[in-house]
């Protein structure tokens, strides 16, 4: 799997600061240390790695941070952060030429990738703008590259341009050229030649061919698994060819993470592409953002954060923290949630964004229906103040109680009742590191205290809930808490 070692050392240094209600200059230190090491032996190049740390340390430095009710996990926000940012912050699209065909030139070492790549997308091309792309064979010295070449144009259906072996290959990119005028394509795309280095001659041809076609991408292909060589490549050929953007291959493959980390900032070119896989469909468009939550490993688990930050009072989230651990989460809590849920969103995306949870089959039922929750608002609101903190004192009495003061059927109150316990008892677990894989690396940056337990309900309690439902629903009970809170705080 690729950057598996770089992930697991990262997850490392910060789940160091896990549980720290502060981070002192030596923690920071310790993690910054770990951190640097895990990207050089991740074949990071240096110099990226040193501008990298130096500015997630400043970062974390700043007293905000270190004061925060959540340091580990603003850490894990702000590497995610300059992660990105070293890998380019967004992604950049494909050049394209005003008039027909834009000329996409490939380029890169022996075996980077490149034969492939130009099948890759051209498919991808002809099915996202239906493009009628020609590709030029103008690998000349490789035995069997023009047949490698038009094989890849059968597989997808696309035209190859090709003068055999005897032509120079500006030759036979400028006879291409003139064909695809003639045929009105599109896109042309120039499959080159590899050399195992960088070498005079090679560069020379490349040099003639971007010369004779002016061509609005010359994309260097090159092997993430080669790390520091991937990134010295692609600096020769970026001085030899001043190239527009970068694909990496062979992200499917168990690579360091040490290319895809350094190339950006050491060309100042953008990676566009990323190859995954040997297949035709295996071609997908670069995402810094998405890149730096995969080396962390942490699926979409950043967007939480973000969304819960934003829409969490971290006070309120550090309370509901303490009731999760201590185990004392009553019913009065479980309103609060609905409220701060409806604040984030519906719920089926809320879950999705959870690493693990998306295919979790206790979650499949996570929908709502609108009346299953007026049943439980209704059951809640027949219990006393007393029973709402401490549902323990729940016993079969009290319960016929409320049955019949909601009108509820008995079955359904202890059905209600037991799904709470179940779900505390999950979220008790939870917040105490109790989990697997990635739930655990949520709960290590910070006790998890910002989800919501109406999640863990799983789809027990009902069937399907609209969000408008829940909106509704949610301001109902709110105001009905305001009301009740004004009047408890009277009575003191
Ligand atoms: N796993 C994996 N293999 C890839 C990927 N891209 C290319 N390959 C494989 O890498 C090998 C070399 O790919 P080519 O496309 O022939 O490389 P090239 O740059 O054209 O090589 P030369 O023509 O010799 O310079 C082939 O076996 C491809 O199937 C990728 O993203 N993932
Ligand atoms: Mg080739």
């Amino acid at each position: 799997m690729a950057f598996e070692g770089l992930t697991e050392r990262l997850q490392k240094a910060m789940r160091n600061l896990r549980g720290k209600g502060k981070v002192s200059e030596a923690d920071l230190r310790e993690t910054m240390r770990e951190i640097r090491l895990a990207l050089l032996e991740a074949d990071v190049n240096f110099t990226v790695v040193r501008n990298f740390v130096k500015r997630v340390q400043e970062r974390s430095r700043g007293a905000e941070v270190l004061e925060g009710l959540n340091p580990a996990q603003q850490i894990v926000k702000i590497v995610n952060e300059e992660l990105t940012k070293t890998m380019g912050e967004e992604a950049v699209p494909l050049n394209k030429s005003d008039k027909i065909p834009t000329v996409i030139m490939m380029a890169g070492l022996q075996g980077a990738g490149k034969t492939t790549t130009v099948g890759k997308l051209a498919l991808k091309l002809q099915k996202e703008e239906n493009a009628r792309p020609l590709l030029i064979a103008a690998d000349v010295y490789r035995p069997a590259a023009i047949d490698q070449l038009e094989t890849v144009g059968k597989q997808i259906n696309v035209p190859v341009f090709q003068q055999g072996t005897d032509v120079n290959p500006v030759e036979i990119v400028k006879n291409g050229m003139a064909k695809a005028q003639e045929e009105h394509n599109d896109y042309v795309l120039i499959d080159t030649a590899g050399r195992l280095q960088i070498d005079e001659k090679l560069m020379y041809e490349l040099k003639e061919i971007k010369a004779l076609t002016n061509p609005d991408e010359i994309l260097l292909v090159v092997d993430a698994m080669t790390g520091q060589n991937a990134v010295n490549t692609a600096e020769g050929f970026n001085e030899a060819l001043d190239i527009t953007g970068v694909v990496l291959t062979k992200l499917d493959g168990d690579t360091r993470g040490g290319a895809a980390l350094s190339i950006r900032e050491v060309t100042q070119k953008p990676i566009k592409f990323i190859g995954q896989g040997e297949k035709m469909e295996a071609l997908d468009v670069f995402h810094p953002d998405r890149m730096a939550s995969r080396i962390l490993g942490m699926g979409d688990i950043l967007s939480l954060i973000e969304k819960t930050q934003n829409d969490y009072d971290e006070k309120q989230a550090k309370q509901l923290a303490e009731k999760m651990q201590n185990n004392t989460f009553g019913f009065e809590d479980f309103l609060d949630q609905l409220e701060q849920i409806q604040k984030m969103g519906p719920l089926d995306e809320i879950m999705k964004m959870i690493p693990g949870m998306a295919n979790n089959p206790a979650l499949k039922n996570v929908n709502m229906d609108p009346k299953d929750l007026e049943h439980i608002k209704a059951i809640i609101y027949s219990m006393t103040y007393e029973e709402r903190n401490n549902p323990d004192l729940l016993n079969p009495s009290r319960r016929r109680r409320i049955s019949r003061g909601c009108g509820r059927p008995i079955q359904e109150v202890n059905r209600m009742i037991k799904q709470f316990n179940q779900m505390k008892d999950m979220m008790n677990k939870m917040s105490n590191g109790n989990m697997s894989g990635m739930e655990q690396m949520m709960g290590n940056m910070g006790g998890m205290p910002n989800m919501p337990g109406m999640p863990g309900m799983g789809g027990g309690i009902g069937g399907k809930l609209s969000e408008m439902a829940m909106k509704r629903m949610s301001r109902k009970i709110s105001k009905k808490m305001n009301k009740n809170r004004r009047k408890r705080n009277k009575k003191r």
